[in-house]
């Protein structure tokens, strides 16, 4: 109900309105509308009250909340369900809990901080307050090896929907990390729970730097407050990630990776540079050449002319940039 209240008001924008207004559209009494009223304005809402005039939203908070993120979300699978906590483990280990729960896809999880988030390989990720932390809940028809095509497409939604967001000039290192400047921004975290060969469902946790500082944050990272020195909406970057991903999975289930590719192409770091990878005990050198389509593995091209696909890596570093 204060979803449809806050539509109202958001609606009416610059128009102050009664609450006997909200009474009759919303069909419900007028100590209701107060209720709900001051609901809003417990979770951070600032609703201004002039007498004989009414009342305005003049503020939303800067917190993620379910409703700010509904608001015009216009997704068909993404967001479905949409959960937000002040304080978390891992939005990925509460993904997991609730796609078990309700068996289906589309859900959403998001926090304000973590104290439990992580990276692949069991690193850790540094998730004070200030920074977005998000997990979606997928059921791909895929095979449980196609995981790296899960990263191609959620790095390419990530990459664009901050992009769109916030106009910064971000890019893709395959296959996780979302760069500025040779910083990282953004990570990524894919994790597949598999039904003989099927996935069962998959997991896509994001984190990104919002408005924190990176002196907080390990060295090599970037916050989006630190390049554009300016405060952003939490609400509006998860939005157009949210969005980007809804299209690009429904895309990816009916089409295929291919279009993807095209557009990972335009925003990779490493794509025609030369970069070294770190894989378990072995390191590699070569040219990043490409992306393989039945897999989405990177290919390397090797100092001796071989071809290499890479699936799954530790690390990766651009020796010699294109970019
Ligand atoms: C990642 O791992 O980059 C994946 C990060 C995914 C985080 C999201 S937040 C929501 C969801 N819930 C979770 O619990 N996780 C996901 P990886 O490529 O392994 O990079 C990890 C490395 O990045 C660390 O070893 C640090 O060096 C660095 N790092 C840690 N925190 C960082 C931060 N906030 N910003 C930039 N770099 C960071």
């Amino acid at each position: 109900m204060e979803n449809l209240l806050l539509n109202l008001l958001k609606e009416k924008d610059s128009e102050f309105i009664t609450n006997g207004y909200i009474s009759g559209v919303l069909k419900i009494p007028i100590d209701e509308v107060e209720k709900r009223l001051d609901n809003l304005r417990k979770l951070g809402y600032r609703i201004q009250f002039i007498p004989h005039r009414g009342i305005k939203l003049i503020d939303t908070p800067d917190k993620v909340i379910s409703y700010e993120i509904k608001y015009n979300l216009d997704t068909q699978i993404v967001g479905r369900y949409i959960y937000c906590f002040d304080n978390i483990d891992s939005t990925n280990d509460k993904a997991k809990e609730l796609a078990a729960e309700l068996n289906v896809e589309g859900i959403v999880v998001i926090a304000q901080r973590q104290s439990k988030g992580r990276g692949r390989l069991h690193r850790k990720w540094a998730s004070p307050k200030g920074g977005l932390y998000l997990s979606v809940v997928l059921k791909p028809k895929n095979s449980h090896n196609e995981l790296a095509k899960f990263y191609l497409l959620s790095s390419v939604a990530v990459a664009q929907g901050l992009r769109k967001a916030t106009g910064i000039k971000c890019f893709i290192k395959w296959p996780n990390d979302i760069m500025v400047n040779d910083r990282k921004l953004a990570g990524i975290l894919a994790e597949s729970f598999i039904n003989e060969d099927q996935l069962e469902f998959l997991i896509l946790g994001i984190g990104v730097n919002v408005n924190l500082e990176s002196k907080y944050l390990p060295k090599e990272s970037t916050t989006l407050f630190d390049e554009t020195k300016s405060v952003h909406s939490l609400a509006d970057i998860a939005k157009e990630i949210l969005r980007k991903l809804d299209i690009y999975y429904i895309k990816c289930q009916k089409e295929g990776i291919s279009f993807a590719i095209s557009k990972w192409k335009n925003l990779s770091s490493c794509l025609g540079s030369r970069v070294n990878i770190i894989y378990g005990a072995e390191e590699i050198e070569g040219m990043a050449v490409g992306i393989d389509e039945n897999t989405g593995a990177l290919l390397l091209r090797t100092d001796n002319g071989f071809i290499r696909p890479v699936l799954s890596i530790d690390a990766l570093k651009i020796i010699r940039s294109k970019r």
